[in-house]
């Protein structure tokens, strides 16, 4: 048979219609890209077999269609691929053009999704009732950003490191969800805010006052590194806010925000840009698997000084924005 690139089309529950590029085998179509490494989505309920179809028209944008949750994982790993490459000239999790693979419909009305190193692969539950599917922009782009910190820094995933992994993977899926800039997930500093895990439209995490989910802190303090890690990240993510957009009231995209800070300073942004290559650079270069919010501090600042100077804009602003989340 011959084997070619193709564009398809696809409409997922969450991404709404994009173009896909997939794979022409024959007569048959398989959702699989050899422009970014061969990444592909099979079907957990099938023995995680790889999705094909006879047209090249892939789901409905229903969760009942069981090709709509392969479109949303299929795009959101093509997109944070683009990121990085756009970005960081990262080729691929690793760095090393291999692209990775996602089974979707894993388990019954499972409400999570994980990256795993061993199958460099990704796994999406379908949610509550099996019709929520975890398959979001910025689930995608943070469970995958797992694999990338797991490649380069490896920050050990409990203590302050477990807080600084989980919010490089809030930072970065959020940064796919801006660089994909879909008008059905229209893109915002709130984390799972499509998939609706608590039944009644609330985000799972906001960066700007990460307490307003009533479990992440907005500061450090001695102690925070014996909370869950999806809960002492939220200094990181309010760092990241507050350095991409600055304290107080703010609307973008018609979602309200208003960042305090704990020093009773008032912070202009550098936009997240800018916020997003610092954190990659100190990612890394300078971050290990023991760095501690401390050395976070430290490390984004080698990083700023790096990229634009000691004295820059940039360099003044990593530092104040670490002292309004009391990291000093
Ligand atoms: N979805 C979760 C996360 O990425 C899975 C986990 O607990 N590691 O944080
Ligand atoms: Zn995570
Ligand atoms: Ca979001």
């Amino acid at each position: 048979e011959e084997v070619q690139t193709a564009t398809g089309t696809g409409k997922g529950v969450h991404v709404g219609t994009v173009t896909l590029t997939t794979t022409q085998s024959g007569t048959t179509y398989q959702l699989k890209d050899a422009s970014r490494g061969n990444q592909w989505t099979g079907n957990a309920k099938s023995g995680n077999a790889l999705y094909t179809d006879a047209d090249n028209n892939w789901g409905n944008g229903t969760a009942s269609d069981t090709q709509s949750a392969a479109v949303d994982a299929q795009f959101g790993t093509g997109a944070t691929w683009d990121y990085y490459k756009a970005k960081f000239n990262r080729n691929g999790i690793k760095n090393n053009g291999v692209g990775a693979s996602n089974r979707v419909h894993y388990g019954n009305a499972y409400v999570n999704a994980f990256w795993q190193d061993s199958c460099f692969c990704m796994t999406y539950g379908d949610g509550t009732n099996n019709v929520n599917p975890l398959t979001a922009i910025d689930v995608a782009g943070h469970e995958m950003s797992h694999g990338v910190t797991a490649a380069t820094a490896n920050l050990t995933y409990s203590g302050e490191s477990g807080g600084l992994n989980e919010a490089t993977s809030d930072i970065f899926g959020t940064m796919v969800e801006w660089y994909a800039n879909l008008p059905s997930d229209v893109p915002d500093y709130l984390i799972g805010e499509k998939i609706n895990i608590f039944g009644n439209g609330q985000p799972l995490r906001y960066m700007d006052k990460p307490s307003k989910d009533g479990s992440s802190k907005d500061s450090w303090y001695s102690g925070i590194g014996s909370i869950d890690v999806h809960y002492s990240s939220g200094v990181a993510n309010h760092f990241f806010y507050l350095l991409s957009e600055g304290s107080g009231a703010k609307v973008i995209n018609g979602v309200s925000y208003n960042s305090p800070t704990s020093n009773g300073s008032t912070i202009t942004g550098i936009g997240r840009d800018k916020a997003a290559a610092i954190w990659y650079r100190a990612l890394t270069t300078y971050f290990t698997s023991s760095t501690n919010y401390k050395a976070a501090r430290t490390g984004t600042l080698n990083a700023a000084k790096d990229l634009y100077g000691a004295g820059s804009v940039e360099y003044n602003t990593v530092a104040a924005a670490w002292s309004a989340v009391n990291v000093n």
